[in-house]
């Protein structure tokens, strides 16, 4: 299609032309010999025009051609992978870096990219392995005098270490979902307390349907936020009231589920009253005091919400992003590295348990080095060292083709 190859990694100008010798498109063409290409593997590289026509033209060309396909899903990142070219952390940070939409979410996912948290799990996995096989020294040589017993309490005061780094970096995992998923925010309160109108005015759009009539949103509506380089997910529920139709029913519930998962609760009120039962303990919950603009003077109770404003005229609205802003700075921001996924978390819970497990002194020595194994094995899972076939579709599936 280009005619020749230029120099390896050496970007050459070409035509591109059809099997009748047609020109389709002019650009460079890049060829990366392997191992030294993302994929480990031989690889060349068209750019283009980024035209559908373009892209469909040349992609038609190319898999009339005998062996050639399309990527799948994933596929490339899988080869790197299978290759030794990236770890299942690194390559699952680099599908995060591919659909990351803020700041936070960038560096959390460059950070992992670059192999900092791989590094921190394969060190104490080493640690692990290396406690297992002092202790199996010591099983096998129980008879001999030379193997000194202060062996075993030191291996036992490190493991006791490193189960507590591993509870503190456990700690991290609200921030590490928040900088990877974003803040969650959910706006609830009465029908007709302005919530869609919030919602609006803090995405900058007409995202939700505004209207005089109580019990207009029934329909969870987001509104995704960059503030301050952190990813904000807004949600606008249902307002909550007694006595509804079953439709309505269904919105509220989903209003109160929605407020039960969010990290922070925004309790929309235009009468100052803030009382329902119904708000779940969980997440903080901020009152926001709405339609600052109606209100009299003075008159009314201003000091009783934690914010007052007007979606109508913009008053006070500038300070709650403000305050929401801090908040995800304060969850999210620090410096240590955090577990970014349930699947990281999960088997850091594992491990964990192994690893306590091995500290109990009841169990014979033998069953205590079977759990700093087992510790060790749930580590290894997380960067892909060990038996990863099962999962490795899960996550490859997740990337979109052709990355
Ligand atoms: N004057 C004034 N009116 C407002 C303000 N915010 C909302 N409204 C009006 O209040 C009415 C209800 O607003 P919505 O935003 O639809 O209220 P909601 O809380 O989403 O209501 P439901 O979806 O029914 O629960 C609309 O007529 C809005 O125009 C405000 O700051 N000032
Ligand atoms: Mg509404």
């Amino acid at each position: 299609m280009c005619g020749d190859l230029p120099s390896p990694r050496e970007a050459g100008f070409r035509v591109f032309r059809d099997g009748n010798g047609l020109e389709v498109d002019r650009g460079y063409v890049l060829w990366l010999p392997g191992p030294a290409s993302f994929t480990g593997e031989d690889c060349v590289e068209f750019h283009l025009h980024g035209s559908r026509a373009v892209v469909d033209r040349v992609l038609g060309l190319a898999t009339q051609m005998d062996g050639v396909r399309l990527a799948e899903a994933g596929e490339f990142a899988r080869r790197a992978f299978v290759n030794g070219k990236l770890d299942l952390v690194e390559a699952e940070a680099l599908g995060d870096l591919i659909s990351a939409e803020t700041e936070a979410q960038r560096r959390f996912a460059v950070e992992l990219a670059g192999g900092a948290q791989s590094a921190l799990y394969e060190d104490w996995r080493t640690r692990l392995l290396h406690a297992r096989a002092m202790i199996e020294a010591e099983i096998d040589f129980a008879d001999e005098d030379d193997v000194p017993g202060s062996v075993s309490d030191q291996v036992w005061a490190d493991m006791r270490t490193l189960a507590d780094a591993l509870s503190r970096h456990m700690y991290g995992e609200r921030r590490g979902r928040i900088m990877r998923s974003g803040l969650q925010v959910a706006i609830v309160g009465a029908p007709n307390a302005g919530k869609s109108t919030l919602l609006n005015a803090l995405a900058g759009s007409d995202r939700a349907i505004v209207s005089p009539e109580p019990g207009t949103t029934r329909d969870i509506v987001e509104a995704r936020l960059d503030l301050g380089g952190f990813l904000v997910v807004l949600a606008d529920t249902a307002g909550l009231r007694d006595g509804v139709s079953v439709i309505e029913g269904e919105g509220i519930r989903r209003a109160i589920q929605r407020a039960s998962e969010a990290d922070l609760v925004l309790h929309v009120s235009e009468t100052g009253l803030f009382e329902t039962s119904e708000l779940p303990d969980g997440p903080s919950i901020w009152t926001v005091r709405s339609k600052a603009d109606l209100m009299d003077d003075g008159v009314t109770a201003v000091e009783a919400a934690d914010y007052t404003l007007s979606a109508a005229t913009g008053d006070g609205v500038n300070a709650l992003v403000a305050a929401v802003t801090d908040f995800a700075q304060d969850r999210a921001g620090g410096s240590d590295l955090a577990p970014g996924r349930a699947r990281h978390m999960q088997h850091l819970a594992n491990c964990k348990t192994h690893l306590i497990d091995s500290l109990s002194e009841q169990l014979p020595l033998e069953l205590r080095a079977e759990h700093l194994r087992l510790a060790s094995e749930q580590l290894g899972r997380i960067t892909g060292r060990i038996d990863v076939e099962d999962i490795l579709g899960t996550i490859f599936s997740q990337f979109c083709i052709g990355k």
